[in-house]
């Protein structure tokens, strides 16, 4: 059912910003959820905050220069938009991928305003990142890439104005080597990124969060379902940090973890994804998920990464990319029973899929909610930093899970509020718009 309000306000949005399908696709669902709050509450309206939250506050865009191992010169794209700081500093992680272009980072910042906000903790959205691809440099290129991606962020970010993190192609030594850079341009050691290593600043549990989070909200979901993880087949896509941790968290709570993936294909373990060998496999020696069925006979390769929709299983964890699970892949999860989706990945169900989902009685945990344990851990290593302490594994964890659970809550309860019982995208589109338009509304028209 498409309304005039979100009508108006998308043909606005397409017209200011054209050829962004994915920040299109991200801002219609966030509109479609929230126009019954906005007609209850005609202030929200009056002061325009949808239509302020669809423009960032700031966009970054910069030549990032660099030299390869042959002695060429490399010329890559660099962003950073700062979408909202109503709630608090902008925050939100770097995604270095060639697909990367200005519609991606506008949908991943634009969803991370709201992500934020359920978390509980005081964070603004944002997001940024390059068109750089790490795949088959060598790490002094990816170092000198992230010098000089740094030398112009730089100006731009600090532990109190924009926190940037990990996300697809940055990880612990990406972080590293932009901490370095900003630590020497700046002549202070702060709290400017997150996701740093456990020596210098980093958090316990940060590299765990999204993926061990993930699994503590679809753990709500389950209960409300009357049931656990106990003997239920999993599929997992992705194999990098939020697939490996989520994979890992639900075989502790007695699931069996089928099957994993990459860009080029995945793999299917009758006898359970041994989370230790794609852990060596992607993290250490960053290599391919093919190279898991050389070591575990049971295991099959299958060059198609989509395929991975058509394993029969209970529960799918898309955590791999965008619009990875389309209507016809939907179709498959319910056709083979499948009872639940989380989502690790941001965006990664089409619109399309989320209604087969719901039309299906699929309990659907949308990414906003669902993965938002790590950008809290994320503030969480703000807080440790700020304080200059540290806080144990099961101290980072326990909060970890405590954030999950009112996430959960908020996303139930504001769904039930609006009508919308049991309908957790409503829920957590409501919730998260809510605190953030109550704080513009305080703050003026800024
Ligand atoms: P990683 O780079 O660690 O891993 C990404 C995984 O997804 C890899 O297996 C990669 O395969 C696969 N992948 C990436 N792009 C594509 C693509 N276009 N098509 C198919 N497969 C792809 O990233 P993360 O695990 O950190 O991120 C995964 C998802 O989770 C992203 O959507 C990210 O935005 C989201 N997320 C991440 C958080 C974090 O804390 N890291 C927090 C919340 C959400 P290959 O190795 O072949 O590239
Ligand atoms: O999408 C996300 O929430 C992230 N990539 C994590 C962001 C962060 O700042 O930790």
């Amino acid at each position: 059912m498409t309304s005039s309000f979100v009508e108006n306000l998308m043909a606005s949005v397409i017209a200011r910003n054209p050829q962004e399908p994915e920040f299109h696709q991200a801002v219609r669902e966030v509109a479609e959820s929230v126009e019954m709050v906005i007609a209850r509450e005609p202030q929200l309206a009056r002061s325009k905050v949808l239509d302020r939250l669809v423009e960032p506050e700031r966009q970054i865009m910069f030549r990032v220069p660099w030299v390869d191992d042959r002695g060429e010169v490399q010329i890559n794209r660099g962003f950073r938009i700062e979408f909202s700081s109503a709630i608090g500093p902008y925050k939100g992680g770097l995604r270095f991928h060639p697909s990367v272009y200005l519609g991606i980072i506008k949908f991943l910042g634009f969803e991370q305003i709201f992500k934020n906000a359920l978390t509980t903790t005081p964070i603004g959205g944002g997001k940024g990142g390059s068109d750089f691809n790490p795949k088959g440099k060598s790490d002094d290129e990816v170092m000198r890439f992230c010098q000089s991606f740094m030398s112009e962020l730089f100006r731009h970010i600090g532990p109190d104005t924009d926190v940037p993190a990990g996300d697809i192609g940055v990880g612990g030594r990406e972080i590293g080597f932009m901490f370095g850079q900003y630590k020497r341009l700046t002549n202070t050691f702060t709290g400017v990124l997150t996701g740093k290593g456990l020596g210098w600043g980093g958090s316990l549990a940060r590299t765990q969060a999204t993926g061990y989070g993930l699994v503590y909200f679809v753990t709500r979901m389950l209960q409300d379902r009357g049931t656990d993880w106990k003997g239920k087949r999993v599929v997992v896509s992705g194999s990098g940090n939020v697939a490996i941790y989520a994979a890992q968290k639900a075989q502790q709570l007695g699931a069996k973890v089928i099957a994993v993936s990459d860009s080029n294909g995945y793999i299917v373990d009758e006898a359970g994804i041994k989370v230790e060998t794609v852990q060596r496999i992607k993290e250490v020696e960053r290599g391919r998920i093919r190279e898991y069925a050389d070591e575990h006979a049971s295991a099959k390769y299958v060059e198609d990464w989509q395929g991975i929709w058509s394993i029969p299983c209970d529960i799918a964890l898309p955590s791999a990319t965008q619009n990875e699970i389309d209507e016809e892949a939907a179709e498959k999860l319910v056709a083979n029973k499948c009872i639940a989706v989380g989502e690790g990945a941001n965006m990664p169900s089409t619109p399309e899929a989320i209604k087969v989902f719901q039309d299906n009685g699929v309990s659907f945990g949308p990414a906003k909610a669902a993965n938002a344990g790590g950008v809290a851990t994320s503030a969480l290593e703000m807080a440790q930093n700020s304080m200059r302490i540290n806080w144990t594994f099961e101290e980072v964890d326990r909060r970890l899970k405590m954030i999950m659970d009112a996430v959960y809550d908020q996303c139930t309860s504001a769904a039930e509020a609006y009508g919308a019982k049991g309908d957790l995208v409503s829920g957590a589109n409501i919730a998260g718009f809510l605190k953030v338009a109550r704080a513009m509304m305080a703050q003026g028209v800024v």
